[in-house]
């Protein structure tokens, strides 16, 4: 296999890779139950609604953010994109206090833990909810039998919060960005989603000018820490057990436009928008 440069794999993924969520047009979910949930504003384009999105930051819940006094830089962002149920309240120094976007997977919709329905984290915010389907994507399939069912909770919160962005991502897209992963890497990667860091980096860099990502790539402060926001240790949380993690953050690293030093301090990479690449 040949090795792409950084160049050849951004524009590789600026060809291939198309973000779609659910839209009502393809059955099971083109019935009128449905249709009518799915915002109208397509998630490529909210950005017209509200501001430029010129520059967006993309946080992870990494342990290693912990102590690093980002939180002034990552809230000067047009935009910022945060994963699943990381808070910001009491961690505002290190990771700032704005969020823009909320990837989550299926489990926050289901897992009562989360209280997915009236926690305040998911208000106020677009939602961009995901979950593993089948690689075949068939969506009938799917709908059956969800890695953990977010559908009935998704239409329940439609129902009740009818004014907020919330997309379900179509299992195209998250098949389509493992595709990429697996082309570009010698060894067979396991058979499993990416992850939502994964996920997030590819809808900011389709909505934004500049992508700067946060503790994707590990700095200095690298830790066994699973999340800044718990008392949890596993390095399999930074390296990867179930999702191909290792391999997408080799991909996103030889992607890097930022400059060394910042990724050592701040573990910080900088990734350009679709819309600003010429290819
Ligand atoms: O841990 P998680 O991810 O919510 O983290 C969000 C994204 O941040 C990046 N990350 C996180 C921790 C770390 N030490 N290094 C990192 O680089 C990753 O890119 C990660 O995707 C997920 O991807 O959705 C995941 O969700 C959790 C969990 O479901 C949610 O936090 C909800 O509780 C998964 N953990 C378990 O299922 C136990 C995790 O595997 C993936």
């Amino acid at each position: 296999m040949e090795r792409m440069i950084g160049e050849e794999l951004l524009c590789e993924l600026k060809d291939k890779i198309k973000v779609r969520t659910l839209d009502g047009k393809e059955a099971p979910f083109s019935t009128a139950r449905w249709k009518k949930h799915f915002p109208k504003i397509p998630l490529n384009k909210i950005r017209t609604n509200t501001q430029a999105y010129r520059n967006c930051a993309v946080v992870t819940s990494a342990g290693s953010i912990l102590n690093s006094s980002l939180g002034e830089e990552i809230d000067s962002h047009d935009a910022v994109l945060r994963f699943n149920a990381a808070p910001t309240q009491g961690y505002e120094k290190d990771v700032g206090s704005k969020t823009t976007i909320r990837v989550i997977n299926s489990q926050i919709l289901v897992n009562p833990e989360h209280k997915f329905n009236n926690n305040i984290l998911f208000k106020n915010v677009v939602l961009v909810a995901w979950d593993p389907a089948p690689y075949s994507v068939n969506l009938l399939k799917w709908y059956k039998k969800p890695d953990y069912n977010l559908f009935l909770p998704y239409l329940r919160y439609r129902r009740k919060n009818p004014d907020q962005l919330f997309y379900i991502l179509h299992p195209k897209f998250v098949w389509q960005l493992w595709d990429v992963i697996q082309e570009n890497t010698q060894e067979t990667i396991q058979p499993n989603p990416p992850s939502s860091g994964f996920i997030g980096i590819l809808i900011m860099m389709s909505l934004c000018d500049n992508v700067n990502i946060y503790e994707y790539i590990p700095s200095i402060r690298q830790t066994d820490l699973c999340h800044y926001h718990e008392r949890y240790y596993d390095a399999a949380c930074t390296l990867g057990a179930y999702h191909p993690l290792l391999y997408e953050k080799l991909l996103v690293q030889r992607m890097n436009k930022g400059m060394e030093a910042d990724l050592y301090t701040k573990g910080k990479v900088i990734l350009p928008g679709f819309g600003t690449m010429k290819c």
